[in-house]
């Protein structure tokens, strides 16, 4: 990771089925994100918010009959956008922190931090995110973004969607317990690995985590974050979308992003680029899961007890 973070906010809900999560990067920073990261030791901007057009303020099934994934051209749009937003911070010798917004927005940091570079990327989330527009359930493209930036099934039709840098072989997903039936089919097929939340109960947090960094840090030049807050148990981030009981606690959450800066500080792997995705401050209590964000994006960069 460099010395300095860049905050870069994307505030869009086009990929999912709630509105509201586009407020998340201003609930992210009024949650006082800029003070926890320099708190973790390491100089920040921001560098504010992408452009992008409010789903809210279009008629309900404007852009939705396209394909089966809804909003695919306003996607494109900001995916586009962010890709190169990212890749300039990184060209600027500088760690991406991208505030989301619903976990489309994948598509364009993926983009962005693989476009000069292999990558490797860890997941967080309770889901695999691994649909594409023909296995879909909901043809909601937050349910998608890791298929797209692995330029699988349809996305295979837009290139603009895929991760130059990234291979599946250095792609963990970690704490699943919500994958649908087509898209259980395509990653077992594939080469991501994939930790549910019983391989969690079986081994503990900490060993399956370092896993997933062995994975996404072998062979390449830098590693991806992205966390879903819908990673942890809904009782602690109750402000996302698609809760899923069973997730992990406050500590399990800590205790990972904690790893993932070990990783960091270690010799032979780099934090690359990191996410916060899925806030939505329309369904959170008092701001906590926007204020929880923080703090892992604290812990993920370097902050120490002592
Ligand atoms: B999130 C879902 F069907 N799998 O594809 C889908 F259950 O970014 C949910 O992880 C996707 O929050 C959740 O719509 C996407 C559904
Ligand atoms: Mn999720
Ligand atoms: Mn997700
Ligand atoms: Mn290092």
């Amino acid at each position: 990771m460099s010395p300095t973070v860049r905050i870069i906010g994307a505030p869009t809900d086009y990929g999912a089925n709630r509105r509201g999560v586009d407020m998340g990067p201003s609930a992210i920073r009024y949650g006082d994100l800029a003070e926890a990261v320099s708190d973790a030791g390491v100089d920040v901007s921001d560098v504010g918010d992408l452009f992008a057009a409010r789903a809210g303020e279009r008629a309900p099934d404007d852009g939705v009959a396209q394909g089966d994934a809804k909003y695919l051209s306003e996607i494109r749009e900001v995916s586009e956008r962010l890709a190169d937003e990212v890749a300039d911070c990184i060209e600027a010798g500088q760690t991406p922190l991208t505030l989301g917004g619903d976990h489309s927005i994948a598509i364009g940091t993926l983009a962005g931090s693989g476009r000069d570079a292999e990558i490797g990327a860890v997941w967080f989330d309770a889901h695999g995110d691994f649909n594409t527009p023909a296995t879909s359930p909901s043809g909601n493209v937050h349910g998608m973004p890791l298929a797209a930036a692995l330029g699988r099934g349809s996305f295979d039709d837009h290139p603009w969607a895929r991760s130059a840098g990234l291979s599946a072989e250095n792609v963990a997903l970690v704490g699943l317990r919500s994958v649908d039936e087509r898209e259980s089919e395509a990653l077992r097929d594939s080469a991501v690995s994939v930790y549910t939340m019983s391989d969690i109960d079986a081994r503990g947090l900490t060993r399956v985590v370092e896993d997933a960094l062995d994975i996404a840090t072998d062979g390449v030049e830098g590693f991806h974050v992205s966390l879903d807050l819908d990673w942890l148990d809904p009782s602690e981030a109750p402000g996302v979308g698609t809760p899923v009981r069973g997730g992990v606690s406050y500590r399990e959450a800590h205790a990972a992003m904690e790893r993932v800066a070990a990783r960091d500080a270690a010799d032979g792997a780099d934090l690359r680029s990191m996410e916060l995705v899925e806030v939505n401050p329309i369904l959170d209590q008092h701001n906590e899961t926007a204020e929880l964000a923080t703090e892992l994006a604290a812990s993920a960069l370097g902050k120490r007890i002592l």
